[in-house]
C-alpha cells in the first residue's frame, strides 16, 4: 500500500465530502485538515536538560542541536530533510505559521512571541525526507505565561495534536516533579493526543549512584506518573542513558539495548501515520454525527409538534369553513345569506365562498402563530433542558464525545430556525453513517 498516496486520497475525500458538513454543523476541522497536510512528526518534550537535544543529535547522527546543563532550548525547533535543489537553513516561525502546505497556520494565534521561539531547520538527514523531529525547550518549574511570553502549554498542545508520537523524557534529578510536566500530564497530552502516541523515558540513568539509587529514582517517577495521570497502571517506560555523554561502565551496557529500542519505536512513526489519520478522522466524524443525531431529534419533535397542530388547523378550519358565516350573521347581521343556507336552500353561487374561505386563512394563520411562536420555542426550550436525551449515549465513547459537542449543539439550538424541521438533518446524518460504515471502513482494510 502506497500510504503517501492513501493520504493524498484522503485529503480529497474530506475536503469534498466532510467539510460542507463540518461547516454546515459549526464544528471546527482545522485539526483534520493540519494532520492531513504534512508528513508523520515526533514530538520530544520534557524536564530541561533530560537529553532532549543530546537523543535527537544520536538519532541524526550529527550535532545539529545545542545541549547543555542549564535550560538550553527556548524554541521549538523542527528538524527535517530538504528536498532535491534545496540545502541546509533555519525557516523563521513567520514564514511557517504563513505557508498554506504546512500544518502550522493554527499556530499564528499563540501570538508573535511565540512564533519568534519556532523555526525549522532543513538539515541533510535522507532519513527525515518523509519524517520531521521536533525538539522543545525544557519544562520548568514556577514559569508563567509571562516568563516565557507566551503559552507554551498551549504551544505543546498544538505540537501534540500534529505528532505521530509524543516522546515525554524525564530524568533521575526531576523524577517528575517539574510543574509545567504536571499540567501537561494532566491535562494538555489527554486534550490532545492518544495515550498509545505518548511514549515514555527515564534517561541519564547513567548518574544514579547505584542501582539502587536507579531504583529509587525509578519508583519516584511511577509514583508520580500515577498521580499526574490518576491512573494505577504504569505506562511502558524506557530507562536510557546517552552512551556518549555518560562515563563508559560495564553495568550500564545491558541499558542501551532499550535506547536502541527507543530510538527504532521514534524512527517507525511514520508506518503508523495513516492509521492515526484514520483515528482522528473517524473521532471527529463520530462527534458530527453525534452534533447531527441531536438536531435530527429536535428536528423530528418539531414536526411531532407541527403535525399536532395541523390536525387541530384541519378540524377548526372545516369548522370555520361553514360555521364562520352563521355566527356572523348572528353577532353583525351580515352576510345575508351565509354558505350553510345557501347550500340547503340550493341558491349557491361563488361569492358564498368569500367569508368560508376567509375563516379558514384566519384559522391557519392564528394555528401558524401559535406553532411559531409558542410550541417552537418551547421544543427548543425543552431540548436545552434535557440535552442527554437528543442522542443515544450507549457507550462511554459516545459518553465522551459527547462531553465536547453539547455546547455546541445547545448553542445551535439556540439558533435553530422552522427550516430545521426539513428534512436535512436526516439526510445529513444518512451521509455521515454512510462515510463511517462503508468509505471509513474500505480505508481500515487498505491498511489491514
Ligand atoms: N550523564 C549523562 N548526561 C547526559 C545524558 N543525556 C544528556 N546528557 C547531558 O545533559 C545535558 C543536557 O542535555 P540536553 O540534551 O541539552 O538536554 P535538553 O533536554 O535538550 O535540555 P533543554 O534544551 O535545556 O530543555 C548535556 O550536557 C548533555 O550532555 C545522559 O544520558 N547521561
Ligand atoms: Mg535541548
Amino acid at each position: 500500500m502506497d500510504e503517501k498516496k492513501l493520504q493524498a486520497e484522503l485529503q480529497h475525500h474530506v475536503r469534498n465530502t466532510l467539510l460542507p458538513l463540518f461547516n454546515r454543523y459549526r464544528l471546527d476541522y482545522s485539526d483534520l485538515e493540519s494532520i492531513l497536510k504534512w508528513k508523520p512528526i515526533v514530538l520530544i518534550i520534557g524536564n530541561y536538560s533530560s537529553g532532549k537535544s543530546t537523543l535527537i543529535n544520536e538519532i541524526i547522527g550529527r550535532n545539529i542541536q545545542r545541549t547543555g546543563q542549564a535550560p538550553t532550548d527556548d524554541s521549538f525547533t523542527i528538524l527535517t530533510a530538504y528536498g532535491s535543489g534545496d540545502q541546509e537553513k533555519v525557516v523563521p516561525g513567520s514564514t511557517l505559521v504563513n505557508d498554506e502546505t504546512l500544518p502550522f497556520g493554527r499556530f499564528k494565534a499563540l501570538g508573535e512571541q511565540f512564533i519568534s521561539h519556532f523555526r525549522l531547520k532543513k538539515i541533510d538527514a535522507p532519513f527525515l525526507e518523509n519524517m520531521a523531529l521536533i525538539d522543545s525547550p525544557g519544562m520548568l518549574d514556577a514559569v508563567t505565561e509571562k516568563d516565557r511570553g507566551y503559552d507554551y502549554l498551549a504551544a505543546l498542545g498544538e505540537f501534540a495534536k500534529l505528532a505521530d508520537l509524543v516522546v515525554l523524557m524525564f530524568d533521575p534529578h526531576k523524577a517528575g516533579t517539574i510543574s509545567e510536566t504536571y499540567s501537561a500530564i494532566r491535562s494538555t497530552l489527554p486534550d490532545t493526543t492518544g495515550e498509545d502516541r505518548i511514549v515514555f523515558v527515564m534517561n541519564r540513568i547513567d548518574e544514579c549512584d547505584n542501582l539502587s539509587d536507579l531504583v529509587r529514582s525509578y519508583g519516584t517517577l511511577c509514583w508520580n506518573l500515577s498521580q499526574m495521570t490518576g491512573r494505577k497502571d504504569i505506562p511502558t517506560i524506557y530507562v536510557t542513558y546517552a552512551p556518549d555523554a555518560a562515563e563508559p561502565s560495564e553495568n550500564l551496557s545491558v541499558w542501551l539495548q532499550e535506547r536502541e529500542q527507543l530510538k527504532k519505536k521514534i524512527l517507525s512513526a511514520p508506518c503508523f501515520r495513516v492509521n492515526h489519520i484514520l483515528q482522528d478522522i473517524d473521532r471527529q466524524v463520530n462527534e458530527l454525527e453525534l452534533v447531527c443525531e441531536a438536531m435530527c431529534t429536535f428536528s423530528s419533535m418539531g414536526r411531532n409538534s407541527l403535525a399536532g397542530v395541523a390536525k387541530f388547523a384541519l378540524v377548526a378550519g372545516v369548522a370555520a369553513f361553514f360555521l364562520t358565516g352563521l355566527v356572523l350573521r348572528g353577532l353583525v347581521g351580515v352576510p345575508e345569506e351565509p354558505l350553510v343556507t345557501a347550500l340547503l336552500q340550493g341558491t349557491f353561487t361563488p361569492q358564498h365562498l368569500l367569508i368560508p374561505f376567509t375563516g379558514l386563512a384566519g384559522v391557519c394563520f392564528l394555528c401558524w402563530l401559535w406553532f411559531s411562536r409558542w410550541s417552537f420555542p418551547r421544543i427548543i426550550h425543552k431540548c436545552r433542558a434535557n440535552m442527554d436525551k437528543l442522542v443515544n449515549l450507549d457507550t462511554s465513547y459516545r459518553k465522551n464525545l459527547w462531553s465536547k459537542v453539547e455546547k455546541k449543539v445547545g448553542m445551535m439550538l439556540q439558533y435553530a430556525r422552522l427550516s430545521d424541521l426539513g428534512g436535512v438533518h436526516a439526510r445529513n446524518l444518512g451521509r455521515i453513517r454512510k462515510f463511517l460504515a462503508r468509505e471509513l471502513q474500505g480505508y481500515y482494510n487498505q491498511i489491514r
